[in-house]
């Protein structure tokens, strides 16, 4: 077979480093003509236009952009963000990958190209097949693609072969079809993107609130008095999270951000709804701003309840009737030494002090997180310090107050809902089992990690992608990419190019698919989908533009379609589902609590919240049937002496592997990805410049990966500490480095040498 280039990475990209100021205000004008710019450029006036107008609509598509819930009961007439528009423009693109696409250029060229030069080729328009030993895709009929999938599972020797992947933008319908495919083919083998996101929090929540989502609605922003913003960039990643923000700081809350770096949306923010309206300098959002260092929370978070306990101002009330545990963690806290606090988080006593005193005095406390704190070895338990310093408080069960995982894809935590889910509970395996007729296996199944290593060690046949880009998204890049050849039929279902198209099985299929901004007409008429956002609120979402081309099909299409070449229609009627999506949710809602009169509550404007224990009651569905508090040491440190940590974050111009452009406009670095921020008096200890070009080499356990030429970018962040891009840094994290409990990668926790050439 032809060797594949399996650099996650921009190999033809020629990069041309600039360096300017990090911006002070985020969106405001430029923020909106960057996104009309390219939306106009990929997508068209007209288009861009006329989609933009239905985004997050009560009967438009759910933004693909993010999971950050719109107002339960009214829309501005422009609920849209800047990167909403990209995630829009990309999909909605008019640029063609054609039959005659692959024909021209050999799978071989593709993989040397860039990740952004494979997206900006345009929607893949019709299924494509790489026999083995090919080198080019040849077009292949949805007729055959099933066959060969058919063919595929009948030979498995064991139903565990098989491993179907989940990317979070899949609706609950699709997502749901996925998950009873892979139990009828045998497996719960079911990883997903959720595994190298937010699973640290879902499995941290679960273990002491008995629910792994978070507790807050919408408008508790609005009444919470403070709220702290942990690990997380939203201006860049949730921007209309900024609004929620300083409407809590119009009514009088504080806002503060807790991150190594003093990310430009938590500085000022400008709301682009009001562009023509803005003269000032925006909202200053962070009342403070704690650049701890990575991987310090934990020690930061004990510093808070230590200074909780002194200031005596816990809900006692609430301690008593709702929680167990209290007395093990106030003796933890009271051994933990300031000294070890202050080392640890990297803040001085004095702060850690004045931070402590603003969340004693919080009567409103809500705490938002994303991957800042879920990458990491000890992220379940910092997540649950977060959950113990809100239990000390009593921030659950009333508005204005909770936890706050800020979820990323769109639709993540609807996957997990409806059963995308490698564990499942006995209470779901028995109601699917009830429902479809099919006998579900009741032994858990891989993740993303276990995933991998099974095919490393050839465990894995078939392969199948709900959307995502798993060769590029996952840890250890080389190591996914040599597993991945050994599958022998990778299946990818998806809207654009990427490399997990590149770096397959021995033989390979693309599938082709509707995107969300898309209409898609069944049987029974055009047909909606639903998703779930951040604060479990289901809604529907319909799509306003003609399908990219008249070959595609929608995921239920593909799933009942796949589902009926392989098992026919008993016990379960897989093509009898795909005429009217109802029928569809008419299933889902036997088998998933909360989902009662499913079709006729999410035609309600603006759908229906999912129950959530913490949040309604409070009530708490855990062994104990309290809230737990839990007892953590401190982490031991991530990297040794002469090592920095590495952090691998988002750039302004990217959607995880999807990257739009070169630059990091709020970071003021523009036209390279490959670089390595650093704190200047570490540069000049090491003798670097900026600009310089500098190997890394990442360390864990007995193993070293090196990943030559890096320029240096001197940046604010904490001595000790680097930040990288992903995907481009992800060779360097390795396979086994994963957080305790959740297993998932420590894509900011990487501990690393610097080198020069
Ligand atoms: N435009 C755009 N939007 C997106 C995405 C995208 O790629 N582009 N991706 C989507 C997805 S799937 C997700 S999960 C979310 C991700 O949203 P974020 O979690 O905001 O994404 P990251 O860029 O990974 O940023 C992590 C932040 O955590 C900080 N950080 C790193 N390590 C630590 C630490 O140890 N402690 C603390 N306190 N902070 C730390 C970093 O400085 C950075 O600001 O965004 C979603 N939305
Ligand atoms: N080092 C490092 N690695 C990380 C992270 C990190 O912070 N650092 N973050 C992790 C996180 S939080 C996540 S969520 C994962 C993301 O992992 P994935 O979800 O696997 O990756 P994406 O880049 O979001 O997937 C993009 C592809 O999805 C397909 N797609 C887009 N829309 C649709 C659709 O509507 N339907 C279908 N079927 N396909 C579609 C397109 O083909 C596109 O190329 O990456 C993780 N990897
Ligand atoms: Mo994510």
């Amino acid at each position: 077979m032809a060797k594949r280039d399996t650099r996650a990475t921009t190999p033809n990209q020629e990069e041309r480093l600039k360096i300017g100021k990090p911006k002070q205000v985020a969106a405001g004008f430029a923020g909106v003509s960057k996104s009309f710019g390219i939306g106009l450029g990929e997508a068209g006036m007209r288009r861009t236009w006329g989609a933009m107008r239905t985004v997050n609509k009560f009967d438009g598509y759910d933004c693909p952009g993010c999971a950050w819930p719109d107002p339960d009961n009214h829309r501005s007439g422009f609920e849209f963000c800047e990167n909403g528009a990209k995630a829009f423009a990309t999909e909605a693109t008019t640029k063609r990958v054609t039959a005659a696409f692959f024909a021209e250029h050999s799978v071989q060229f593709l993989s040397e190209q860039s990740d952004m030069w494979l997206d900006k080729q345009g929607r893949l328009t019709v299924p494509m097949f790489l026999r083995d030993g090919s080198n080019h895709y040849e077009p292949i009929t949805w007729g055959e693609s099933f066959r060969l999938i058919s063919d595929s599972v009948g030979s498995l020797d064991t139903a565990d072969e098989a491993v179907l992947y989940t990317s979070g933008r899949t609706s609950n319908e699709a997502a749901f079809l996925w998950g009873t495919l892979a139990r009828q083919i045998g497996t719960n083998n079911l990883p997903d993107c959720s595994n190298m996101c937010h699973e640290s929090s879902g499995y941290a929540l679960t273990e002491v609130i008995g629910i792994g989502k978070g507790t807050v609605r919408l408008s508790c922003f609005e009444k919470a008095d403070l709220i702290l913003v942990i690990g997380q960039n939203p201006g860049t990643n949730h921007p209309r999270m900024l609004t929620a923000l300083a409407n809590c700081k119009r009514n009088g809350g504080s806002v503060v951000s807790i991150n190594p770096l003093e990310e430009t949306g938590m500085r000022r923010f400008k709301h682009p709804q009001e562009v023509l309206r803005m003269f000032g300098s925006g909202t200053k959002i962070a009342d403070d701003h704690f650049p701890v260092k990575i991987n310090g929370d934990a020690a930061l978070l004990k510093g808070v309840m230590k200074v909780v306990l002194e200031e005596g101002n816990l809900n006692w009330d609430f301690i008593d009737t709702h929680t167990e545990g209290f007395e093990e963690l106030k003796q933890e806290i009271e051994r933990t030494e300031w000294g070890d606090i202050v080392t640890g988080s990297g803040i001085s006593k004095e702060r850690v002090i004045k931070l402590g005193k603003a969340v004693s005095n919080s009567k409103n406390l809500i705490i938002c997180w994303a991957m800042g704190l879920t990458q990491h070895k000890n992220s379940v338990s910092v997540i649950q310090e977060i959950v113990n310093l809100l239990l000390m408080g009593g921030h659950f069960g009333r508005p204005g107050a909770g936890a706050c995982p800020v979820r990323g894809h769109s639709n993540v935590q609807g996957d997990r809902t409806v059963g995308i889910q490698h564990n499942p509970k006995p209470e779901f395996v028995a109601q699917l089992e009830k429902a479809t007729g099919i006998t579900v296996p009741n032994k858990g199944g891989y993740d993303t990690v276990e995933a991998v290593r099974a095919m490393l060690d050839k465990k894995v046949r078939l392969f199948m992608g709900m959307g995502g880009n798993i060769v590029s998204a996952m840890s250890d890049t080389e190591q996914v990419a040599t597993g991945i050849q050994n599958v022998d039929l990778t299946v990818q279902i998806s809207t654009k190019l990427n490399r997990s198209h590149l770096v397959t099985g021995r033989e390979a299929l693309i599938l082709p698919c509707l995107g969300r901004t898309e209409i898609d007409r069944q049987l029974s008429g055009e047909q909606f989908v639903t998703v779930e956002n951040s604060m479990g609120v289901v809604h529907k979402s319909r799509g306003s533009l003609e399908p990219a081309s008249t070959h595609l099909l929608s995921e239920p299409a593909i799933v009942t379609g796949i589902g009926a070449a392989c098992f026919g229609s008993e016990p379960f009627d897989w093509a009898g589902l795909l005429q009217d999506y109802d029928s569809i949710r008419d299933v889902i809602e036997q088998v998933i609590p909360g989902f009662q009169d499913y079709n006729s509550r999410v035609r309600v404007d603006g759908g229906f919240y999912l129950p959530n224990g913490p949040r309604d009651g409070p009530f708490w569905d855990t062994k104990s049937g309290k809230a737990n508090f839990t007892v953590h040491g401190l982490p031991d440190a991530v990297s040794q002496n002469g090592q920095f940590t590495m952090m691998t974050v988002r750039s302004h111009d990217q959607y995880n592997t999807t990257i739009y452009g070169m630059d990091d406009r709020y970071r003021g670095i523009y036209g390279a990805r490959r670089v390595v921020l650093m704190n200047p008096s570490d540069m000049s200890e090491l003798g670097i410049k900026a600009g310089d070009e500098v190997d890394l080499t990442s360390h864990f356990q007995d193993r070293s990966i090196s990943a030559p030429s890096w320029k240096v970018v001197p940046y604010q962040i904490p001595k000790g500490d680097i930040c990288t891009y992903f995907p481009e840094a992800n060779v360097l994290v390795p396979l086994d480095s994963v957080a305790e409990g959740s297993n998932t990668p420590t894509s900011k926790s990487v501990a690393v040498t610097v080198s020069l050439p």
